[in-house]
């Protein structure tokens, strides 16, 4: 059911009629496949997904029992439809498990980034000590992941920029703080590093009782891409009424998650220079309100720049689907800049 009030995607948001990637055409146990993170690499798009596995509706609500993640690589060569799916999870939960003293318990929600010229990997670890963002290297085919770095507790949705800026790597990540104004409402943070190892010189860009659209909690979405005027970077948004009940599988579900738009400085990506007033994508269509695990979410963790100016925005439906959408860059980059929540609101 569509939550009220009633959230538009802008209108230069073109969405397809159905998700591009659904849990019936994953060759392995699954359950929910989305929340992905995509790139383009060697002419390919490269879709790494969420998969849930090993649960149904009642078992969940019965017991909350939500045991598998792991992570499916699919592939396609106009990023649109023809997804092949690996017969293998490149990442599995259980491995880790098994492997190292179960310190892992589940990975979820990847992003991707090419950076120079390798296929990085960002997702989130709930371990044994809290939850970690877990950055790893993946090879050219996209059948191994090597680690390289772990955060410190309780951070996730850690995005990558694709290039250095001023010398540094530098990242959007959204820690889930204990002590602040305001309860549960977090917000995006941007740190940076010598080597994608330490990070450090961490800044609150964007508070989550100050965005536009929500009440609650935010965090960084797809890894930015580069325009003329700016980095162009999304955000997930939850607004919560506490008067929202059955949705989806979950008795009492209160939560709507939509995605903003905003444009980061090119030289100092901390810097916010405008983000688009109202809702960038939101939960309208029926794949996305009526259908599914938890409905209207919708969970960007992907973003391509075509040649053509062409950007296409990957998402996840419900917590259950992977979808995609697309808009021209100019039109992006104008929704920040000449709707710009910052013209009359400070952050
Ligand atoms: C967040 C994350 C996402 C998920 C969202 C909505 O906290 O766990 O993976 O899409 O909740 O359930």
């Amino acid at each position: 059911m569509r939550f009220e009030p009633y959230f538009y995607s802008a209108p230069c948001i073109k969405k397809l009629d159905a998700p591009i990637l659904r849990p019936e055409d994953c060759p392995f146990d699954a359950l929910l496949t989305f929340n992905a993170g995509v790139c383009k690499f060697n002419g390919k798009y490269i879709m790494a997904f969420r998969n849930d596995y090993g649960t149904d509706p009642e078992r969940f609500l019965r017991e909350k029992y939500m045991p598998g993640t792991n992570i499916g690589i699919a592939v396609s060569d106009n990023g649109i439809d023809n997804w092949k799916i690996r017969e293998v999870p490149i990442l599995d939960s259980h491995d880790v498990k098994a492997n190292s003293n179960r310190m892992i318990g589940r990975y979820y929600d990847p992003r991707i980034t090419i950076l120079e010229g390798k296929p990085y990997i960002y997702f989130a670890a709930d371990t044994k000590v809290g939850i970690r963002g877990a950055l790893a290297l993946m090879d050219d085919n996209f059948e191994t992941a090597t680690f390289i770095s772990h955060s410190v507790p309780n951070n996730r949705n850690m995005v990558l920029f694709p290039e250095k800026i001023n010398g540094y790597y530098w990242r959007l990540e959204r820690p889930m703080v204990m002590y602040s104004e305001t309860l549960f409402c977090y917000d995006v943070w941007c740190s940076k590093s010598p080597d994608l190892k330490f990070w450090g010189e961490s800044k609150c860009i964007l508070r989550g009782e100050k965005a536009p659209f929500s009440n609650h909690k935010i965090g960084p979405a797809a890894p930015p891409i580069k325009t003329e005027k700016g980095w162009l970077a999304t955000f997930h948004a939850v607004d919560y009424d506490e008067k929202r009940g059955k949705n989806g599988w979950e008795n009492r579900w209160p939560y709507r998650y939509s995605s903003g738009l905003m444009l980061l400085d090119l030289e100092d990506p901390s810097k916010v220079i405008g983000i688009y007033k109202d809702c960038f994508i939101a939960p309208e269509l029926p794949y996305e309100t009526d259908e599914g695990f938890r409905q209207n979410t919708i969970f960007p963790g992907g973003m391509i720049l075509e040649d053509d100016g062409e950007v296409k925005i990957y998402y996840g439906a419900s917590d259950t689907y992977e979808c995609v959408c697309t808009a021209h860059v100019d039109d992006l980059v104008k929704l920040c800049l000449e709707h710009n929540y910052l013209d009359d609101h400070e952050i």
